[in-house]
């Protein structure tokens, strides 16, 4: 398998860190996605990838598998342990609903493209940097009340991690955004549950070194 990536990018840490509990290393074939000539807008990539994103996976069989959560559950289901997924079907439903509140709700909003696309409307980078603190700060605010709801909801006990006491999809979702909320001036502190097991995966080597690369 080749994994096409970028090490700033947060969609491509969900998948290097699912890869990395799996225990599986695929080729990394490293995809620019800032600035004018970046690779992901050109022909070639363009051409296995219509959506120019990273990540895309590309099997043995030569198909592309694209969709970071496509991606993870793709890996999930052929390389099944350790499981990315609850045995729990509400617990399944919770991880999954945790993972689209950041992928669709939060990023979505604040990729390179979209910035990209503000700076042509006029916006200066410290409005453009208001508008990602916004949708992270709203976004991640309402992932706060999912797990204090999980947490502290029908079984009483807190939990390690977003949906049990093991890294399941939800994790793998909000760790990279949690560092980059960080990074953008966010400090966790704002979200106390979600710190909580932002601070427990830290100490998962397959989260810690895997983790989005500051932009230098
Ligand atoms: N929903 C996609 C999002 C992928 C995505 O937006 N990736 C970013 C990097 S984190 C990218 O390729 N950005 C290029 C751009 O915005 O031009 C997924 O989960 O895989």
């Amino acid at each position: 398998m080749k994994l096409y990536s970028n090490e700033i990018s947060s969609a491509s840490s969900r998948v290097r860190i699912a890869l990395a509990i799996k225990g599986i290393a695929p080729e990394i074939l490293s995809v620019s996605i800032l600035g004018p000539d970046a690779e992901n807008r050109q022909r070639d990539y363009l051409a296995l990838n219509p959506q120019g994103l990273v990540p895309a996976l590309l099997t043995e069989n030569g198909t592309l598998i694209t969709q970071s959560l496509s991606i993870v559950e793709y890996l999930d289901e052929r390389f099944p342990q350790p499981p990315l997924l609850p045995a729990d079907l509400e617990a399944r439903a919770f991880t999954r609903t945790v993972a689209l509140a950041i992928a669709a709700e939060i990023h979505a909003l604040v990729p390179p493209r979209v910035a990209a696309q503000l700076g042509s409307l006029g916006l200066d980078a410290n409005a453009i940097g208001d508008w990602n603190r916004h949708w992270i700060r709203e976004g991640l605010g309402a992932v706060e009340s999912l797990l204090n709801g999980r947490r502290s909801g029908r079984s009483g006990r807190s939990c390690q991690y977003v949906a049990g006491d093991t890294p399941t999809v939800g994790d793998l979702f909000l760790f990279p955004q949690a560092i980059n909320a960080e990074r953008a001036g966010l400090p966790l502190a704002l979200w106390p549950n979600l710190a909580e097991v932002v601070n427990n995966l830290r100490a998962v080597p397959a989260f810690a070194e895997n983790a989005p690369a500051p932009r230098r």
